[in-house]
């Protein structure tokens, strides 16, 4: 069949407000031309994130009414941990209020002055979890990794010479651990192949370094390695996923994405000594260990959800969906991250608005542009992000991509949902030579993006 049809029905629904263009202007210059500080209300599409944005079922939501709150021990963390077991098959699995809580005990314990992380590349709360504790988060992906127009279907590999290189320079004792981020969310929701994390281990194994994941894409990247990569077209999702969490000594998870809720996330591990220094920050910062930042309803809803999205008829809808996005998009020649990646499209902002230096921001002069012209919320993936100023100089080090990413809420939007949005980017497009730059009037140390304010560049 050509069509793809959404593999569900609805039974709620939510309506949305319509704005006209110049309730939007008005909107985005209160705003400071920051997407993130416009109310949702007055949104059309929002394709801000995929992170906690999901619909849930209605199994998911009977779990919610079975939700055992008891404080320690309840059934419903039971349900979890035995769900999260059977597909990561880890010792230790410890329930937090969502991933960056994760990633902050873990590192929390294992980085510190003198130590690096290396990663495919660390999403900004990883890199600013390592950073926090005076540690150094190093991406090495792939140089294919890193150029929008180039089509490979990994590529959010991490670079296996470039790996052990760095390990050797910087020695394993300064190495508490590697990552690698499945899919690569900072590199285009791009995947990471079998073979990539066998290797990867192989080589820390060498070493004595233990791997972690961030896994919060992980059944996204399962389905990827079925399609693309060569033996695993028989294997369920489920079966590739058990393999690639084989290969690693724990993980951090958002359970935003791919477990289908809203809140949620955990840290899993095999290493007693460390699970148990874990458990014991857990404690001081997020609740007992049965919970975590959690209450037994959040359990149920990630047991229930981790169940339906290693479905293939959900991945397929899924990652067709992006597919499709990327096929109209080259019909009306828009350039984007190719091949699109699992969760989103990524417009390529320097091939999109060349005119305006990376010091202007391209990617949020599109994402502010689709919002005037369609309500379209989406978020810029590049120099505001992930740009840095020499505090000395005065340098300023642009990222190697200036993205605007448009990330899709799992089981929120229908087909004629994105036919609009691709309506209002060809739009955009067409009307691309008017775009204007951006400077900042304001911005915070770290995480600017959330909160920072702009104005235009005339
Ligand atoms: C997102 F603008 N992602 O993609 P938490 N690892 C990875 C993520 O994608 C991720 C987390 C860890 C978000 C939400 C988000 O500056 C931003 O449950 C690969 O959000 O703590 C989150 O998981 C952290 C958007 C986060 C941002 C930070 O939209």
């Amino acid at each position: 069949m050509k069509t793809i049809i959404e593999p569900f029905r609805i039974k709620m629904v939510e309506p949305i407000k319509m704005t006209t263009r110049e309730q939007r202007e008005e909107i985005l210059h209160r705003a400071g031309y920051n997407l993130f500080l416009i109310n949702a209300e007055e949104i059309i599409i929002d394709l801000l994130t995929d992170s906690g944005t999901a619909a849930m079922s209605h199994n998911q939501w009977a779990g919610i009414m079975r939700g055992d709150e008891s404080y320690a021990g309840a059934r419903s963390y039971h349900r979890f941990f035995e769900k999260v077991q059977e597909i990561t098959n880890f010792k230790h699995i410890i329930p937090t209020h969502q991933g960056r809580a994760a990633e902050r005990i873990l590192f929390e314990l294992i980085a510190g002055p003198g130590k690096y992380v290396p990663s495919n590349t660390h999403f900004d709360t990883t890199r600013a979890n390592i950073e926090y504790q005076a540690a150094e988060a190093v991406d090495l992906v792939i140089p294919e990794g890193k150029d929008p127009q180039l089509i490979h279907p990994f590529k959010g590999n991490i670079d296996l010479t470039r790996l052990e290189n760095f390990i050797r320079h910087k020695g394993a004792k300064n190495i508490p651990a590697c990552m690698l981020t499945i899919t690569n969310n900072s590199g285009g929701g791009q995947p990471v192949s079998m073979e990539n994390i066998r290797k990867t281990k192989e080589i820390l194994a060498r070493y004595g370094i233990p791997l972690f994941l961030d896994a919060c894409r992980f059944a996204e990247n399962s389905y990827f390695i079925k399609k693309r990569e060569p033996g695993y077209e028989n294997k369920s999702c489920k079966e590739i996923a058990q393999e690639m969490f084989s290969y690693a000594d724990g993980c951090t998870m958002s359970a935003k994405k791919d477990a289908l809720v809203n809140i949620g996330g955990f840290l899993a591990m095999n290493d007693d000594d460390l699970a148990m220094k874990a458990r014991n920050v857990l404690i001081v910062t997020e609740g007992f260990p049965t919970y975590g930042g959690l209450a037994g309803r959040d359990l149920e809803a990630i047991a229930q959800g981790l169940e339906e999205v290693l479905q293939e008829d959900y991945l397929h809808y899924r990652i067709r969906t992006a597919e499709y996005m990327g096929e109209h998009l080259d019909l009306i020649g828009v350039p984007y991250l190719k091949p699109p990646g699992g969760h989103a499209i990524y417009l390529d902002a320097k091939a999109f608005a060349p005119h305006i230096p990376v010091e202007q921001f391209p990617g949020q002069a599109i994402a502010c542009q689709l919002y005037t012209e369609g309500g379209i919320r989406s978020c810029e993936i590049g120099g505001i992000m992930f740009g840095r100023t020499d505090p000395q100089s005065g340098d300023y080090f642009p990222p190697a991509m200036e993205l605007v990413r448009l990330a899709f809420p799992r089981r929120v939007y229908t087909q004629s949902h994105f036919d609009y949005v691709l309506e209002i980017i060809e739009a955009v497009y067409q009307k691309r030579k008017a775009l204007r730059g951006f400077r900042f009037t304001y911005q915070a140390p770290v995480l600017r993006h959330f909160t920072a304010k702009f104005e235009v560049v005339r």
